[in-house]
C-alpha cells in the first residue's frame, strides 16, 4: 500500500475526517463561490446545518451544465494566480469544462494516483509505460506524476505511434502499462501480427480505464499480455485518473474510492434520492480537499453501485463496473441498452474478436441496431477463411451463418431486443489509436 494509514483507517476515523473537510469546504464556497452562495441562498440552507457528512444530502448537486455556465473560472475559490495547472476537457459538446488545481491539488493528485498504482501492483523502482494522452486530458500527466511519487520511472509516450510503443515496450521492459483497455487491446493485436508475444515484453501490470470495459476484455487482455489487468477510475471534475482504483489481488471485487478526498454517493437518476450501498444508480462525489476548484455533490452521469468489502484491510468503499454513462445509455424500442450488456455476451464465444460497434438507425418509426463484431483469428483459419471475408461470405459460410444466427437469439433472449448481427473480418472494425474508443454508432439524430 502506498499510504497504509489512511487506506486502512477505521470507519469512524474515515467518517471524523469527512464530516470536518465538508464542514470546512461549505463554508468556504458560500463565501466565495457566488454560485454556491446564490444556490445556497434560494434553496434556504443555512450553512450552519451542515454539521457532519451526514447532512451531505441537505446538499445541492452540481452538474456539468453549471459548470459550463461558469465558465472558465466561476467556481474558483482562490485567485487565479495562485493555481498550477489548468486542464479541460474536449468540449465536442458546447463549451469545455475547465478543471484547475493549486500546488496542493496537485499533490493530492499526486498521491490519489500513487495510491491507485500501487493497490494495481505497481512498486517503486519499476518503469512505467504510460500510453494515456498527455496535454489537456487529465490520463496522461495525472498517472505520470502519480508514478513518479510513487517511485517508479515513467516512459512518457502518450497516445498513437503503435509502432514505436511496440519497440518501446520491447527494448526497455516495463513492467507496467497504464492505457485505456482498448488501447491495451490494439497492442496486443499489433504484437500478434508481427509474430512477437508476451514473452517478447516483460508486462507484468495494465492500470487501465477511461472507459467502460469488460470482463471478456480483461480476459482477453490478461492472456494476450500477459498482465495482471486492473480498473482505475476517475473524471477530470473530480481530480483526473485514481478517484478509484481495483486493488491487483481482489479482481472483480469493485475499485477502491478514495474516501478521504472523495465523497461518494449513489442517487435515483430520476429524482436524485439517496440510494442503499448495493443498489444501483448516477454516481456524486464531493472533493473533501480539493483547493481551487472543489465541487459539491457533483452528478456523474456514470451508472454503478457502492459497497464496503469488509474482508479486506483497506477499509475505503468499493465502486462496481461502470455499467456506462447515462447519456451513453441507448434506448432501443423503449428497452433501456448499454452497449457493455451486448460486450458481456460476446465473452460467451472464443470465435470473437471482442472488437465491436453498434450501429443505431431508424427505419421508418423503429430503432434499429446492427451488432458488427470481429471474428478471431483463429476462427477464421477453422473455417478455411484465413485470409479474411466479406460479406457475402456470411450467408454462404455455414459457420458463419450459424454463428450469426446462434448470436442473434442469444442477444435477443439476454436483452429482449432483437438486433441485426454482422460478423466482421479481424480488424476491419476501428481500433483504439489511443484515445476512448466510441463503440456507438448512433444515426438516429444525424
Ligand atoms: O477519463 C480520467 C481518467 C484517465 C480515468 C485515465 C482513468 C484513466 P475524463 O476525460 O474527464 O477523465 O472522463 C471521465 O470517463 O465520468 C467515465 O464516464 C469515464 N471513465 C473514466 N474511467 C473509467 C473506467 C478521465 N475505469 C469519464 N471505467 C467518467 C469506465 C470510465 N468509465
Amino acid at each position: 500500500m502506498y499510504n497504509k494509514e489512511i487506506e486502512t483507517l477505521p470507519l469512524v476515523k474515515l467518517r471524523k475526517l469527512q464530516s470536518e473537510l465538508l464542514v470546512n469546504l461549505v463554508n468556504r464556497v458560500y463565501k466565495t463561490v457566488p454560485f454556491y452562495k446564490d444556490l445556497f441562498d434560494k434553496s434556504g440552507i443555512d450553512v450552519s446545518s451542515i454539521k457532519s457528512i451526514d447532512d451531505i444530502h441537505k446538499l445541492p448537486f452540481t452538474k456539468k451544465t453549471d459548470l459550463r455556465d461558469q465558465y472558465p473560472f466561476g467556481f474558483l475559490t482562490v485567485p487565479e494566480t495562485q493555481l498550477a495547472r489548468i486542464h479541460c476537457s474536449s468540449g465536442t459538446t458546447g463549451k469545455p469544462t475547465v478543471v484547475a488545481y493549486t500546488k496542493k491539488d496537485l499533490n493530492i493528485f499526486s498521491e490519489v494516483a500513487a495510491r491507485s498504482l500501487a493497490a494495481g501492483g505497481a512498486k517503486p523502482g519499476m518503469k512505467m509505460h504510460n500510453s494515456y494522452g498527455y496535454g489537456l486530458f487529465t490520463g496522461g500527466i495525472g498517472i505520470h506524476y502519480g508514478a513518479e511519487q510513487l517511485g517508479m520511472s515513467v516512459v512518457p509516450v502518450s497516445v498513437g505511434m503503435t509502432d514505436r510503443q511496440i519497440t518501446l515496450l520491447q527494448d526497455f521492459k516495463p513492467e507496467v502499462i497504464c492505457c485505456t483497455p482498448s488501447y491495451a487491446q490494439t497492442i496486443a493485436s499489433e504484437l500478434e501480427k508481427r509474430n512477437l508475444s508476451k514473452s517478447d515484453i516483460n508486462l507484468k501490470y495494465a492500470i487501465l480505464g477511461a472507459e467502460p470495459w469488460t470482463e471478456a476484455i480483461r480476459t482477453d487482455i490478461e492472456s494476450s499480455l500477459g498482465v495482471k489487468a486492473t480498473n482505475i477510475y476517475g473524471l477530470s471534475e473530480i481530480i483526473g485518473p485514481g478517484v478509484s482504483q481495483e486493488a491487483w489481488d481482489e479482481q472483480g471485487t469493485g475499485s477502491y474510492v478514495w474516501e478521504d478526498h472523495f465523497f461518494p454517493e449513489i442517487v435515483d437518476k430520476d429524482t436524485g434520492a439517496p440510494l442503499p450501498y448495493g443498489e444501483e444508480g448516477v454516481l456524486v462525489f464531493t472533493t473533501l480537499s480539493k483547493e481551487a476548484m472543489p465541487f459539491l455533490r457533483y452528478w456523474t452521469n456514470d451508472i454503478c453501485s457502492l459497497s464496503y468489502d469488509h474482508s479486506t484491510s483497506r477499509t475505503h468503499i468499493k465502486m462496481g463496473k461502470l455499467k456506462g454513462r447515462a447519456d451513453d445509455m441507448l434506448i432501443i424500442r423503449g428497452v433501456n441498452l448499454f452497449h457493455t450488456q451486448i460486450e458481456e455476451i460476446f465473452t460467451e464465444y472464443t470465435e470473437l474478436a471482442p472488437n465491436y460497434q453498434l450501429v443505431v438507425t431508424k427505419q421508418g418509426l423503429t430503432d434499429q441496431v446492427e451488432v458488427k463484431v470481429e471474428t478471431s483469428t483463429d476462427f477464421q483459419v477453422k473455417i478455411g477463411l484465413g485470409n479474411g471475408f466479406v460479406k457475402d461470405d456470411i450467408v454462404k459460410n455455414s459457420a458463419l451463418l450459424a454463428m450469426t444466427n446462434q448470436l442473434k437469439k442469444n442477444i435477443r433472449d439476454k436483452v429482449g431486443l432483437s438486433m441485426q448481427v454482422t460478423l466482421c473480418c479481424c480488424d476491419s472494425i476501428p481500433k483504439s489509436e489511443g484515445g476512448k474508443l466510441n463503440r456507438i454508432v448512433d444515426l438516429r439524430r444525424s
